[in-house]
């Protein structure tokens, strides 16, 4: 297996393009992606100052490696959602990579500075605890982006990400979610500008990416993650792209390129729901509490954190295993 560049020993293979790339050569192709979705999309400027959302994942910190190369001023926002081991640990490979590389992380830690964590948020309300942390991290990254005057909101989603979010939606024709599921929103309303610029590259590749830069990265789960239909989704996208190479990215950009003008001034079904999946934001008014823009008088996290701030902690493994046995 030779690079298709320099015909040097491959250490990847892309069959989705056909091509095999040596460790220089993949970190090129890796950096050329991003740059190219950056520019097609218009999602930042030369000398603009992002704020990522960093998981400690693979996604989030090869997302933040490759901005900074490409010259990017970006600082990371850390939320800890106090789901056990898990969190301690996201929070320590964030820690470490920017510490590491003399970056500034910015922490929020739900139970520190709002007396709940998302197991017991998930089991206080009675809410999918995807669907309660989908909707605390939004809050704060759009906020911390916000009163941080910076340029945009960053966010590591990649292709399997964005094909599986695209395969859910449509799956139930969420005509208010597929309007939304761009790569680039632009600010307004007092949210920030948010941008996806890891669109291009798979999982696949942000792992690969990662050891070939010497980036350690949380490799577990969110236990609260299993039976997660985007996995499932995911899944079934996997298996297609085995039997035809190139499949999610006909799917997504295909969708981006011929289709989602076109939905834009479909009626809606106008689901106030704000899960995880690219639903509409809230309106403009501003929260009597946060002054966030929401709907109503009081925007859906203080809403939530009014239901769940001071209950008695659920610890994960209560909820994990409720998860599990109920999808
Ligand atoms: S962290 Fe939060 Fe994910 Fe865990 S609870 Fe679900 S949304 S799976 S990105
Ligand atoms: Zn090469
Ligand atoms: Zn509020």
């Amino acid at each position: 297996m030779k690079c298709r560049v320099c015909g040097d020993g491959a250490v990847i293979d892309l069959r989705r393009h056909n091509a095999n790339f040596c460790a220089d050569h993949f970190v090129r192709y890796c950096r050329q992606q991003v740059e190219r979705t950056i520019d097609q999309f218009e999602m930042l400027s030369p000398g603009e100052r992002p704020l990522l959302a960093v998981s400690g994942g693979k996604d989030s910190l090869a997302m933040w490696d490759l901005l900074v190369e490409l010259g990017y001023d970006t600082d990371g926002l850390y939320v800890g959602l106090g789901i056990g081991d898990y969190s301690d640990q996201a929070g320590h490979y964030a820690r470490r990579f920017a510490s590491d590389r003399g970056l500034r992380l910015v922490e929020v830690d739900l139970r520190q500075r709002y007396d709940y964590d998302i197991p017991t948020a998930a089991a206080t309300t009675g809410r999918v605890p995807c669907s309660a942390c989908g909707l605390s991290k939004r809050h704060l990254f759009d906020r911390a982006a916000v009163d941080g005057n910076y340029d945009a909101l960053v966010t590591g989603h990649n292709l399997d990400d964005e094909a599986a979010v695209l395969y859910g939606n449509t799956l139930r024709w969420q005509v208010d979610y597929l309007q939304r599921q761009r790569p680039v929103l632009p600010a307004g309303r007092g949210f920030p500008r948010k941008v996806k610029p890891l669109v291009r590259l798979t999982e696949r590749e942000t792992a690969a990416y990662c050891v070939l830069r010497g980036i350690d990265y949380l490799v577990d789960e969110c236990p609260m993650a299993a039976g997660n239909k985007h996995v499932a989704y995911k899944e079934a996208l996997n298996g297609l792209e085995v039997q035809s190479p190139g499949s999610k990215t006909e799917f997504y950009f295909g969708f981006l390129a011929r289709m989602a003008d076109r939905l834009e001034d479909e009626p809606t079904n106008d689901s106030s729901d704000t899960s995880d999946t690219g639903a509409r934001r809230d309106g403009p008014t501003p929260c009597g509490r946060c002054g966030s823009p929401c709907d109503g008088e009081i925007c859906s996290f203080c809403r939530l954190v009014d239901r769940t701030a001071g209950a008695e902690p659920v610890p994960v493994h209560v909820l994990s295993t409720r998860a599990k046995a109920t999808r």
